[in-house]
């Protein structure tokens, strides 16, 4: 697998000469400061490209061109907004930048109630409560119908949770759910919330996986084209949230978008903690049968919760099968090999890692991107990655 590391630009508290130190030779980055969906120039992709290549390190993975919420509900300016798209595929693919993530998550992208959930030792993770998105949801934000959406127990708890908070740590909620977490596409108020929410309730799950696949076919020509491959990333998490529709959560979800547009190009993000966080998909089996259409993964773990919550926990400790999952990719790399496939190491980022040392309290560390904790979790998949290749070397084919 090529190790990379996801970078947020000039700004961010990483440096690329620490991406190098830390051993990654790829990097994942985007062009953020162009607004959601106008085009990416060329220049600006050059810009990036080359001083990514001044450091020896490669442009591995667009992460996220992100897709504007009119093209989610295939209303408004719609068709314009899918030219610029097909458009900054084509200038990724001409300077040589083929590798795109993006999500189909309506109103909110990855979404945590509390980003410093502090662990036994000391460092601190990032954590979706139930209880706490809940009280938000029905009794905070006041949702129309969010009573619906919860059994009466979990109404109940939420709202002695509630009472407990002080108007700060509600504050607190408030901003860590709806103000956008790093990689999301902005902010919320509580009333523009409302609205977008109600407009992608009212367009359900079979209308957002309808204008999923319209979306695809509008697109998946013109990455062919540009020679770029698409990498849908996954719900974070994995079921609804505040009753919108989900379309990329399960294996079903993969299956049906893999399938009705069936194009090498179309292919997927397997984000370990993102599948991960329902028991019901086994990821392991995902990378069998998906195999070649995995463009991307994104390594995480997490501790899941009877009720939907979980944490996010050390790379190798929680409850996905972090050994398992590698040695499925570099199975499925071996066989691209074998197929001559020109490039077959599968990109992959350690996704999150704990705030901790001296990055703990810093507020400029954005939530999830510390160095030292994806430090640690790359050094950790590294050695499993070691591990597995030189046991399996050892095995007959
Ligand atoms: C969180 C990330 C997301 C992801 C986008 C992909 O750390 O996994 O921000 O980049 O959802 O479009």
């Amino acid at each position: 697998m090529q190790e990379t590391w996801r970078w947020f630009g000039p700004d961010d508290t990483v440096s690329l000469e620490q991406i190098v130190q830390a051993g990654a030779s790829g990097v994942v980055t985007a062009l953020d400061h162009i607004p959601t969906g106008e085009v990416w120039p060329r220049q600006d992709i050059a810009e990036r490209n080359a001083l990514l290549f001044s450091h020896g390190l490669e442009w591995s993975v667009v992460e996220s061109v992100p897709v504007h919420q009119d093209i989610k509900l295939r209303k408004g300016d719609y068709q314009r907004l899918i030219e610029n798209y097909r458009t900054t595929l084509k200038n990724l693919g001409a300077e040589g930048v083929t590798r795109v993530c993006y999500n189909f998550m309506p109103v909110v992208d990855w979404t945590r109630t509390n980003l410093d959930f502090e662990l036994d030792n000391a460092s601190s993770a990032l954590r979706f409560e139930m209880t706490d998105f809940v009280a938000y949801d029905a009794f905070i934000l006041k949702r129309e119908g969010a009573e619906n959406d919860y059994s009466d127990d979990l109404l109940e708890q939420a709202k002695s949770r509630l009472q407990a908070m002080s108007t700060a740590q509600q504050e607190d909620l408030e901003i860590n759910i709806i103000a956008g977490l790093p990689g999301g596409e902005g902010s919320w108020d509580r009333e523009g919330i409302r609205a977008a929410i109600k407009q992608f309730t009212d367009l359900g799950t079979a209308g957002l996986r309808a204008n999923l696949i319209a979306f695809l076919r509008d697109i998946i020509p013109a990455a062919e084209e540009a020679g770029v491959v698409l990498a849908i990333h996954p719900d974070d998490p994995p079921f609804s949230l505040f009753g919108l529709p989900r379309v990329v959560s399960t294996a079903d979800d993969a299956r049906y978008l893999t399938t009705e547009v069936d194009s090498a190009h179309n292919g997927l993000t397997m984000c370990a903690g993102s599948y991960g966080a329902r028991s019901d998909n086994d990821l392991v089996a995902m990378v069998k049968e998906f195999g070649s259409r995995i463009q991307f993964v994104h390594l995480r773990n997490i501790k899941r919760e009877a009720d939907g919550s979980f944490y996010e926990s050390e790379h190798l400790s929680g409850d996905n099968d972090i050994v398992g999952l590698v040695s499925a990719l570099l199975t499925e790399e071996r066989d691209r090999a074998d197929n001559g496939a020109a490039l077959p190491q599968i990109p992959m980022r350690p996704d999150h890692g704990h705030a901790m040392g001296d990055e703990k309290n810093d507020p400029n560390v954005r939530p999830g991107y510390s160095y030292a904790g994806r430090m640690k979790g790359l050094a950790e998949l590294r050695g499993v990655i070691h591990t597995v290749s030189a046991l399996s070397s050892l095995q007959p084919r």
